[in-house]
Parts: structure tokens; C-alpha cells; sequence
């Protein structure tokens, strides 16, 4: 059996193992010994490849190009050339209609890695001619990379998940990484198990919060004024280290002026927490020696995102909780590669390594290295991926580019998203897979999938890790990289890469704090922290080491916010709040866990929505039957769950199901700051079903429709080619 050494593709822990490889297949996998992982891996490292073999369990992969020659036809397979001198012609008569601004393109943080990403965002800079570039950060850590950049510098962790298991407190601030993480959920339990004290602050009862030592069930959507309370207590009862502040903290003075009005008795009613509860929090994690603060979408995926993570950062810093190994920030970044994304500047602020588009220096260094005049790389700032809908709308933007993300089914408002993706003038879907989202497009590109190419991936905590291919892509799927290299070529920008380490070695001359992370010493169990500047230096565990910022005057910066309420609040119409999150077994779009064997086995379609039982029994819904979920822009069936683990009056789905579909009730408002969705915080009613037999068979109705339809959109490609009839049928 051969062994290949890869990172596994879900979730940002950057778990090292090895995929097990027979007769051209893989047949299993074995944990390796990485850095974040230990040797360890959950149930989706060790059951989530099969999806590689085209198992065809929810949908197919996608094997040949196809072409929708005009609107409303069927998809055609054509040849690779065919396929891109189509979408060169299309993108061109595009631009020389309306301009390069009305071109969006996206990347994925998913299977390609860093490589693939980097090349997709030099097309659009260097050939199309805009920053209208982005990735799925923007509905996730979004608020953080903002956030933390205004405050203290850098947008990533500021400490490594080895070492959150050596902190003597973690405090949890909207994350379960029991479900979203599971191997740094590991190192939380180690941590505990070594005499750490933890604090969950959620308004479920998550796995965590059964260690927890104070387990603070704050309001959904009140998180503002709860960050605000913990910082007046801090004050107020002197935890505060003043020698800190006054050499490496600005803005103290000012900031105060707002944080003096939140004592937790004044924001009681709207976080519902005791502030003798409170109190007892920011006592435990001021006066440990080092404590750690992990906070996920419990806070980005508010209106009040920006201003949340700005008020964390204050906490720590006003504590001098931060920049040494086991104290400071934990944002832990949700998809393997989120952080690489981010990285690679699929962002249309960024170029690679964080360095401004606007920014005239920077671009010149860029315009030198890619052999572009100066003025074909854009000074302005891109459209965000949130900005898509409206932009389409106001017709702004005409073409469109996913690569590797399913809006269909992870934006919200879906039903808004499908006719948005109905009105492109041109649209073009890069995945592995035959999602909702590519169904819709005028170009299908297949592209290779984890295990089938190599490059390089970013952990949560700034790790670089390489991962290697195991088996071939079958059918025509091309890598990534290859494709946006070929497109460009064809629109009159040639690029020559030869292989991922080229354009890797590329990426490392132009990002100085990625310099010193080398192939070579990525080699086997081999790995880099950014920021890594040199060769034969070790890369950075901890960032701030010293209580040296990242801004220009080294110093945290306090930015001060008063609280603000979420935008839709219950009424008498839709009385319950609806939050969605995210269940273990399953992932994001579902299109890879959804085609593996052994997850697909676990949980399947509707999916769950969870209510505690006092709102069920209201309703009278028992658990585990059929429901009606709906809001004021879509109604779904789904399975109640109904346990005392959640609170009342409100409710959580995932967003993992194609039939229990959340994001059709979810709505497009976004955090103003980041251009981040509401995804937490919205108004629904659930409604119980009298006819659970035929709510049954209505439900799997849909499903059999669901995938049949998405299989009849992949089936064109399994139609040899009449230009070559020796392509018989993959
Ligand atoms: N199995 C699996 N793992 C995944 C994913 C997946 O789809 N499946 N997705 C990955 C991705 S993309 C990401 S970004 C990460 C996300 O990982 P997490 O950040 O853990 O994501 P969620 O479960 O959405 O939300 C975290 C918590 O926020 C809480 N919460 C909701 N509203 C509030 C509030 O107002 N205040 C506070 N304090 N808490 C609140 C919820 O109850 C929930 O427990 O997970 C990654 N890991
Ligand atoms: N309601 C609600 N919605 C949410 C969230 C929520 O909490 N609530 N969470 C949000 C968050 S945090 C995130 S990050 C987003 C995630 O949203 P997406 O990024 O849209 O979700 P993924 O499932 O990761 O999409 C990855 C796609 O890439 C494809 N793919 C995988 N590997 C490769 C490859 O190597 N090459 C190519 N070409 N394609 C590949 C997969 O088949 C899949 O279609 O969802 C967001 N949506
Ligand atoms: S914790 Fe995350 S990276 Fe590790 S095996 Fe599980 S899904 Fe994969
Ligand atoms: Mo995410």
C-alpha cells in the first residue's frame, strides 16, 4: 500500500496524515504525527476521502469541461480548449463592454491550497484589472482579520493551538470547537486535565461548557454589551496592568469615556447574565497568569462583528493577556485554508502577504514583479463577495467567477442568491463537484480535488504545511492553478508555471513574512509560522511578543463601540430568533462529507433544527419529527431536535442541509464594518406538521428531486465528444 503525506481538507486545525493508496485509489487514512494534531484525528480526517472517488452518494464530480452556449440550454461537454477560448471570448466582450470593474471573481478556501489561489488573484490584478477578488472569510472571520488588523496589527491568531493547552485559563466567546474543531477542542481538554480553568460564554450549552468552571449563558446578539461589561469590570475593580497600557496602549482616555457607562448591572437586561457572574469571569481570566480568549462566528457573524473583536483585543490588552506563548488571541480560523486565502490576498484590499492595493509603493513592487505597466493593477478597492447581490443588481457587475465556494447554499437569503446567479450576464463555476451553485453555470470547469494535486496550506494558527497528491484526477479535471494559468494565457497575460513549488517561490519573493517558508523545509512533517522572514530562522509561534504591536507606532489601539441591537428582532409573527452553526460530522456545503460513505451514514437530510422543550411543547412538536421552519423569505421542512441544551426562544440549524436549507430563512444584512452576514441572528417560527407520513414522504420527494436534477446537469458530460468519438464516457 502506498502512503501519501497530505493535510486533511475540512477544518482549520491542520491536521497532518497520510492517505493510504491502492490500486490507484484511496482506500483509508492514517494519522500522522503534525504539530497541531499529535497524531490525532477526528471522525471527519478519518472518514472524510472517499468523496474523492466520485462515490456519487449526493452528486457527481465533474469530469469534463461544459459550455451553456446561450442562456436556458443544457450544459455541452467540449474540449478544454473549447472551453476556455469560450470564456476568454465571453470575459473579453465583457470587459471591453463595461470595464474590468465588472468582473467579481472568488477563491476558495477549501482543497486547492495557497498556489491555485495565488494564481487566481494575480488573473484578476494582473490581467482582468481590478481587486474584485475575495473568499468565504467574508461571511466568516471576516471581522477578525478587520478587526485585529485596526487594533493590533496582524488579522490571525496571535497564539499557536500547541500551545493553548499550557494556558491556566481559556475563555470561549461564541465557539464550539467541539463540533467546529474537534483536535483543538482535544488540546482545551488537555489543557483542563493539566489544571486550566475554562469559560464558555455561549448561549447554548455546548460540549465545553460540561468543563467548564463558569459557564455564562449570555443573550443571543448581546455580545457588545457583555465584551463591554467584562472591560468595565476590569477597570473599575483595578485587574488592569497600567504599566502595560501606558508603553504599549493608545487611545485609553478616550475609550473609557464609553466603557465607563457599561457596569454589568446596567446591561443586564440586554445580556441577561448576574453580574456577580460577570465579575467572577473577568476575575478569573485577569489574574491567571496566562489566559487565552477563543472566539468564533458566535461574533463574527453579527452586525456588531467589527466592534466585538475590536472590544476582545481591548480586554486582552488592557490585562496584558496577550503576546507571550500562552496568552493572547485565539480566533481559530474555520476552513482549512481560510487562513491561506487570506494570505494569498483573495481580498480586495490585500495583495498577498497583507500588503495594501492602495497602497502606491506596494503596487509598484507588484507591477515590477508581474511585468504589468503600473497602471493596469488598481489602486481601488474591489467589490466584497457580500457586495455580489446588489452589485448585480445595480448592474455593476456582469460576469462572475466561483472558484471552489457554493453561495447557493452557504450565503444568505439563498433564494435572493439564485436569481442573482440567474441574472449574471456571464457566469462561470470552477468546483469538484456538481454543487447547486455550479448547476447554474454558463461554464463548468472541473477542477482536480484534495489528494490529487499537491501545494501548500495555512493552519488557523499561520501554519504552512504542505500536502502531496496521491492519486490522478480522473476524467479531464485539470489543477486549479492550471486553468486560471491557460485562461490568462488566452486573455493576452501569459503565465508559465511549471509546477506549485514555482509559483510558491513566487509568493515567497513577494511576501516578506512568508520568505523563509521553503519547500524544502516543508518537506514530511516539516513546517513554517508565518511570520517567517528568513531561511534558517524559525517562524513565529506567538505574535506580539514583548507587547510589540503591529502597527505603525507598535502600540494596541482601544477603539470604543456602544452597543447595537441586531436587525431583526422577534415580533408576534415570527416570535423565535433563528441562529445557525454547525454540526460535527458534516461540512459547509456538504458536497465532500455529503459523498463520503461513512459521514453521509451518520446524519442525512433534513437535517435538525434545535428548540428547547418548553418552545416545542407550545407548538406541540415532539423530537425528532418533521416541521416547518419559515421566516419572511422562505419556509423549509425540517427535523426538530428538541433538548435542553438550548435556549428558549430560539432556535439552530446548520447550514450542512440542501432540503432543511437555513440560509433560505436567513437574510442578507451584513455587519456594515466587513460586509459580513447576520448569519446568528434573525426572526423565524417553526410550525409542527400533523401528517409526519406524508411530511415523510414529501421530504424525501424533494431530496430524490434534488439530486437527480443535479445529476441530469452533470450528465452531458458523460456524452462523448463529437470531435473526438475515441473520448468515449469517463
Ligand atoms: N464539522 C464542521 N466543522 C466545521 C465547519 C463545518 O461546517 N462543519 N465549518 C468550519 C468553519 S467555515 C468555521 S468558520 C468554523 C466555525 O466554528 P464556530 O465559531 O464554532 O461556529 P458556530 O458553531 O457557527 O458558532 C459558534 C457558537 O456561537 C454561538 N453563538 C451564537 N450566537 C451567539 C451570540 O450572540 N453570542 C455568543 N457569545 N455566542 C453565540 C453558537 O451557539 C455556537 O455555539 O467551523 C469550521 N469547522
Ligand atoms: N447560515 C449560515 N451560512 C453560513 C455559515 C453559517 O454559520 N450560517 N457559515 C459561513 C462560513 S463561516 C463559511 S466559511 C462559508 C463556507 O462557504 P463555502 O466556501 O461556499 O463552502 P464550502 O463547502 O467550503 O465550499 C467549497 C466548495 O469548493 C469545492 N472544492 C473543494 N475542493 C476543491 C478543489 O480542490 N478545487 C475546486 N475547484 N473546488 C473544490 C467543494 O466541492 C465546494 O463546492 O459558509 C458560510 N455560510
Ligand atoms: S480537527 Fe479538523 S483538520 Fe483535524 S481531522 Fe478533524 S476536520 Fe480534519
Ligand atoms: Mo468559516
Amino acid at each position: 500500500m502506498e502512503k501519501h503525506m497530505a493535510v486533511c481538507p475540512y477544518c482549520g486545525a491542520g491536521c497532518k496524515l497520510d492517505l493510504l493508496v491502492q490500486n490507484g485509489k484511496v482506500v483509508g487514512v492514517e494519522p500522522l504525527n503534525g504539530i497541531t494534531n499529535e497524531g490525532e484525528l477526528c471522525l471527519k480526517g478519518y472518514y472524510g476521502f472517499d468523496f474523492i472517488n466520485d462515490t456519487n452518494i449526493l452528486v457527481p464530480r465533474l469530469l469534463h469541461p461544459m459550455i451553456r452556449r446561450k442562456k436556458g440550454q443544457p450544459l455541452e461537454r467540449v474540449s478544454w480548449d473549447e472551453a476556455l477560448d469560450f470564456t476568454a471570448k465571453k470575459l473579453q466582450e465583457i470587459i471591453d463592454k463595461y470595464g474590468p470593474e465588472s468582473v467579481m471573481l472568488t477563491g476558495s478556501s477549501r482543497g486547492p491550497g495557497n498556489e491555485a489561489n495565488f494564481v487566481m488573484q494575480k488573473f484578476t490584478r494582473a490581467c482582468i484589472g481590478n481587486n474584485n477578488i475575495d473568499n468565504c472569510a467574508r461571511t466568516c472571520h471576516g471581522p477578525s482579520v478587520i478587526g485585529l488588523m485596526d487594533a493590533v496589527g496582524s488579522g490571525a491568531m496571535s497564539v499557536s493551538i500547541p500551545n493553548m493547552e499550557n494556558a491556566d485559563v481559556i475563555m470561549l466567546f461564541g465557539y464550539n470547537p467541539s463540533a467546529s474543531h474537534p483536535i483543538v477542542a482535544r488540546r482545551i481538554v488537555k489543557a483542563k486535565e493539566k489544571g486550566a480553568k475554562i469559560i464558555v460564554c455561549d448561549p447554548r450549552y455546548i460540549e465545553t461548557a460540561r468543563i467548564a468552571d463558569l459557564y455564562l449563558p449570555l443573550k443571543n446578539g448581546s455580545n457588545l454589551a457583555m465584551m463591554n461589561a467584562f472591560c468595565n469590570i476590569a477597570v473599575n475593580e483595578g485587574l488592569i496592568d497600567k504599566n502595560f497600557i501606558d508603553e504599549h496602549v493608545s487611545g485609553f482616555d478616550e475609550w473609557w469615556e464609553t466603557i465607563k457607562n457599561y457596569t454589568p448591572e446596567s446591561v443586564q437586561d440586554i445580556t441577561g447574565i448576574d453580574p456577580e457572574l460577570a465579575r467572577q469571569a473577568v476575575r478569573m481570566f485577569a489574574t491567571a497568569d496566562n489566559s487565552i480568549i477563543g472566539w468564533g462566528m458566535g461574533v463574527t457573524q453579527q452586525v456588531q462583528g467589527v466592534m466585538v473583536v475590536h472590544t476582545i483585543a481591548a480586554f486582552a490588552c488592557i490585562l496584558n493577556q496577550i503576546g507571550r506563548d500562552n496568552a493572547g488571541l485565539a480566533p481559530v480560523r474555520g476552513q482549512n485554508n481560510v487562513q491561506g486565502s487570506c494570505d494569498m490576498g483573495m481580498w480586495p484590499s490585500l495583495y498577498p502577504g497583507y500588503q495594501k492595493v492602495n497602497d502606491p509603493a506596494i503596487r509598484a513592487k507588484f507591477a515590477k514583479a508581474w511585468n504589468v505597466p503600473e497602471e493596469k493593477l488598481s489602486l481601488k478597492e474591489g467589490f466584497k463577495l457580500t457586495d455580489l447581490p446588489h452589485a448585480v443588481r445595480e448592474g455593476k457587475i456582469k460576469a462572475f467567477y466561483n472558484f471552489g465556494e457554493d453561495g447557493l447554499q452557504t450565503e444568505p437569503d439563498s433564494i435572493d442568491m439564485k436569481n442573482v446567479l440567474e441574472s449574471l450576464e456571464f457566469y462561470i463555476s470552477q468546483d469538484i463537484f456538481m454543487t447547486q451553485s455550479t448547476a447554474l453555470a454558463d461554464v463548468v470547469l472541473p477542477g482536480s480535488s484534495w489528494g490529487e494535486h499537491d501545494g501548500v496550506f495555512s493552519a488557523s494558527d499561520r501554519t504552512f504545511q504542505r500536502f502531496t497528491a496521491a492519486v490522478s484526477p480522473p476524467g479531464e479535471a485539470r489543477h486549479d492553478w492550471e486553468i486560471f494559468q491557460d485562461l490568462s494565457t488566452r486573455m493576452g497575460y501569459p503565465m508559465h508555471y511549471n509546477n506549485t513549488e514555482e509559483i510558491w517561490n513566487e509568493v515567497r519573493e513577494l511576501c516578506p513574512n512568508f520568505y523563509g517558508a521553503t519547500y524544502e523545509r516543508m518537506e514530511g512533517l516539516g513546517y513554517a509560522q508565518w511570520p517567517v522572514p528568513k531561511v534558517d530562522e524559525p517562524g513565529a509561534t506567538t505574535l506580539y511578543k514583548g507587547g510589540q504591536f503591529n502597527r505603525p507606532d507598535k502600540k494596541a489601539l482601544l477603539i470604543p463601540h456602544d452597543f447595537k441591537k441586531p436587525t431583526e428582532e422577534p415580533d408576534d409573527q415570527y416570535p423565535l430568533i433563528l441562529c445557525t452553526v454547525r454540526e460535527v460530522g458534516h461540512y459547509s456545503c456538504r458536497s465532500m462529507t455529503g459523498n463520503c460513505q461513512a459521514l453521509s451514514g451518520l446524519a442525512d437530510e433534513p437535517g435538525y433544527i434545535t428548540m428547547h422543550p418548553d418552545d416545542a411543547a407550545i407548538r406541540g412538536i415532539q423530537d425528532q419529527q418533521l416541521v416547518w421552519a419559515f421566516s419572511r423569505r422562505g419556509k423549509v421542512i425540517t427535523r426538530a431536535d428538541v433538548t435542553e441544551r438550548c435556549n428558549k426562544g430560539t432556535v439552530y440549524m446548520t447550514y450542512q442541509w440542501w432540503i432543511g436549507k437555513c440560509n433560505d430563512l436567513t437574510m442578507h444584512q451584513t455587519d456594515p464594518l466587513s460586509g459580513t452576514p447576520e448569519d446568528k441572528f434573525s426572526a423565524c417560527q417553526v410550525e409542527a406538521i400533523a401528517d409526519q407520513v406524508c411530511a415523510e414522504n414529501h421530504m424525501q420527494d424533494l431530496y430524490a428531486k434534488l439530486k437527480k436534477r443535479l445529476a441530469d446537469e452533470a450528465a452531458p458530460q458523460n456524452v462523448a465528444l463529437k470531435s473526438d468519438p475515441s473520448m468515449v464516457a469517463a
